[in-house]
């Protein structure tokens, strides 16, 4: 083990045999060094809330991802079968995820949220950071890699089980809203900003919008407030007129707020805003439905979310197909709307410069920088078993946005993110 006291009684007979697993909040921001030191000396698998995402899931060969509603079995399980759960920087609301079984420790900088989810074997308040820079010289190294291998082939038969839902999906009628999701983290640049609307967008950003490090993600995360999506995206752009800010909102969501899309062409704000159009106020639905109730007073009577886009001056692109989903995506994200009446989605944006792209290697050219650095941030997903190596990364790219690279012009890209 790794600590004294406390955490030392009655636990394994070694300290260097415990299994230990980190669960990462939005504290362990600017600690991600820090962690995986953690992480590489005691072997431990890494989970993350949502809010941690976009701090600890890139480069990170210790990430298990989420664990809660909206997360993935990797994690769940690596925190049930650990003998020690270090809880950095996070105050985790959904306490029927925490275990019960193991010591936990707590770093936190808010004494009060120490202890205030779950067990506590040691409780240290302080910065996350500093914190482990102190606590890093002091750790027995572990290395057995049992316990972290279990965590990490865990979740990569899950993230296969999640690409099912965007490979091969080119006849999909109705169009998969995880493929939307996929295509827009794949075509979004390095340092997006996303924001997500309260109900499924969160799962599809969740799931399919990858950290690199520079990008945001940001929810309603205290409050789950439906319609959070478009003024935080319109706060974001404000504040950050060059960076691309890309809403994904619900179309209860959307609707809920509408009029502030007025205000997206009173500034001639370039946010991308997505609106996932399924006709319904679609995880209530699901959770009346899962609680076996029949679902009630849940669809919604929409308008075409494009044609009013365009009644207000701003692009509006309907799209209803995985091809156009494709097409659009890499067309820098003009403004859409994809609709079903079950899974339907509406992409919109207020940009104007909407090149026309035909998904040829010429429009690749344009967007392979950001895309493809967001790509090779990824790597360590790659690695887990989805893609050995960067012909992988190419042949995925080829996969979920339709392009069709000759011989050449794969080798040049893997040249390319070689060299980044
Ligand atoms: C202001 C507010 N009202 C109600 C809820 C409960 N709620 C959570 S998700 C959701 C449905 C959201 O519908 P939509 O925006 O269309 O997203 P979908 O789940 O269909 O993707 C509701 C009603 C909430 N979180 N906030
Ligand atoms: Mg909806």
């Amino acid at each position: 083990m790794f600590l004294p006291g406390k955490l030392g009684a009655g636990g394994a007979k070694g300290n260097s045999s415990r299994r230990v697993t980190l669960f990462c909040g939005s504290g362990c921001k600017g600690a991600h060094a820090e962690v995986l030191a953690v992480a590489a000396a005691l072997q431990a698998p890494v989970g993350h809330t949502f809010r941690g995402k976009e701090w600890m899931e890139h480069d990170n060969p210790y990430d298990v991802g989420m664990t809660g509603l909206l997360g993935l079995r990797a994690a769940y399980q690596a925190m049930h079968a650990c003998d020690v759960l270090l809880l950095l920087g996070t105050d985790f609301p959904y306490d029927a995820f925490m275990p019960v079984q193991p010591h936990i420790a707590q770093v936190d900088i808010r004494p009060e949220v120490l202890g205030r989810r779950s067990r506590l074997d040691l409780g240290l308040c302080g910065d996350v950071r500093e914190t482990l820079r102190a606590l890093l010289p002091r750790l027995e190294l572990r290395e057995d890699r049992t316990h972290l291998e279990r965590a990490l082939d865990t979740l990569a038969h899950e993230r296969r089980s999640l690409d099912a839902h965007v490979r091969d999906v080119s006849s999909h009628r109705p169009l998969h809203p995880e493929f939307v999701a996929a295509t827009l983290d794949a075509v979004a640049a390095e340092d997006a900003v996303f924001t997500v609307d309260t109900g499924m967008c969160n799962v599809w950003a969740a799931r399919y919008i990858r950290g690199t490090g520079h990008r945001r993600i940001i929810g309603s995360f205290n409050h789950s407030s439906m319609a959070n999506a478009l003024p935080q995206a319109i706060g974001a752009q404000l504040l950050h007129p060059d960076r691309q800010v890309i809403s994904m909102s619900g179309d209860g969501g959307f609707a809920m707020l509408l009029g502030d899309f007025l205000t997206l062409a009173q500034y001639e704000l370039p946010v991308k805003a997505v609106v996932f159009d399924n006709g319904a106020l679609g995880m209530v639905k699901l959770e009346m439905q899962a609680s076996g109730y029949p679902d009630w007073q849940t669809d919604l009577v929409n308008p075409d979310f494009a044609k009013l886009a365009e009644a207000v001056g701003v692009m509006g692109v309907r799209v209803e197909s995985p091809g156009d989903v494709r097409w659009a995506s890499v067309d820098n994200l003009p403004i859409y709307t994809v609709r079903n009446k079950t899974t339907g989605d509406v992409i919109t944006t207020t940009d104007p410069g909407k090149a026309n792209r035909t998904g040829k290697w010429a429009d690749m050219n344009r967007f392979k920088v950001p895309s493809l650095r967001g790509l090779t941030a990824r790597a360590p997903y790659f690695h887990n078993g989805v893609a050995k190596d960067l012909h992988d990364v190419v042949k995925f790219y080829e996969e979920s946005l339709g392009f069709d690279f000759t011989d050449e012009e794969e080798e040049d890209l893997v040249h390319f993110m070689n060299a980044l």
